[in-house]
């Protein structure tokens, strides 16, 4: 992570005379792109328990010193983040809770795209979370999936906790929008 890319692309900048011109570009290096989102979940059991826990750059596991997200047990806990633009995004990093009930994030689904049709769960799957051990982070790749939103929804009753999301990407739109060119 973190290591620049150049990619050569071609820009058409005389169309009326169709000529082809070529560039160096470079595309921003890889980073946690959820810090500037904004965060809202299915429901929050407590006042400890609030969306932008799990984006407020803090791995801390421990859920009441205030640091994890925490719903109701409902019938389809889902936690989604709106990155504000449509971002690049390679791998997602959850940690779960260090305290207890590690098991509710089982099978948890990671979702990324565009949508907002129930509430943003039928976007892209990019990876099934099968299980993650208490207080330990873990990395699913989503192989360069853009998209704007990111999900994270339990398809079964239960109960969602996360005590931090890191979304690993491009603040750009994968090779369309590199950040500068020569
Ligand atoms: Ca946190």
């Amino acid at each position: 992570s973190g290591c620049m890319l150049l990619a050569f692309i071609y820009r058409v900048t005389h169309i009326t005379r169709w000529e082809l011109n070529f560039s160096i570009c470079l595309l921003s290096p890889e980073k946690n792109v959820a810090l500037k989102g904004t965060a809202t979940q299915s429901s929050q059991y407590d006042s400890y328990g609030a969306a932008g826990n799990a984006i407020d750059g803090n791995r801390n596991t421990k859920y009441t010193d205030g640091s994890c997200t925490h719903t109701n047990q409902d019938s389809k806990p889902w936690w989604r983040l709106d990155l504000q633009d449509v971002f690049t995004v390679t791998s997602v990093t959850i940690t779960n809770r260090g305290d207890c009930c590690s098991e509710r994030i089982d099978g948890a689904e990671i979702r990324v795209g565009n949508s907002l049709d129930d509430n943003g769960n039928q976007n892209p799957l990019c990876a099934v979370v099968p299980s993650i051990a208490e207080g330990q982070s873990s990395s699913f790749q989503c192989n360069w999936t853009m998209g704007r939103y990111v999900s994270v929804v339990l398809p079964k009753p239960g109960i969602l906790t996360l005590c931090e999301v890191e979304v690993n990407g491009h603040d750009s739109s994968g090779w369309y929008k590199p950040e500068r060119c020569w």
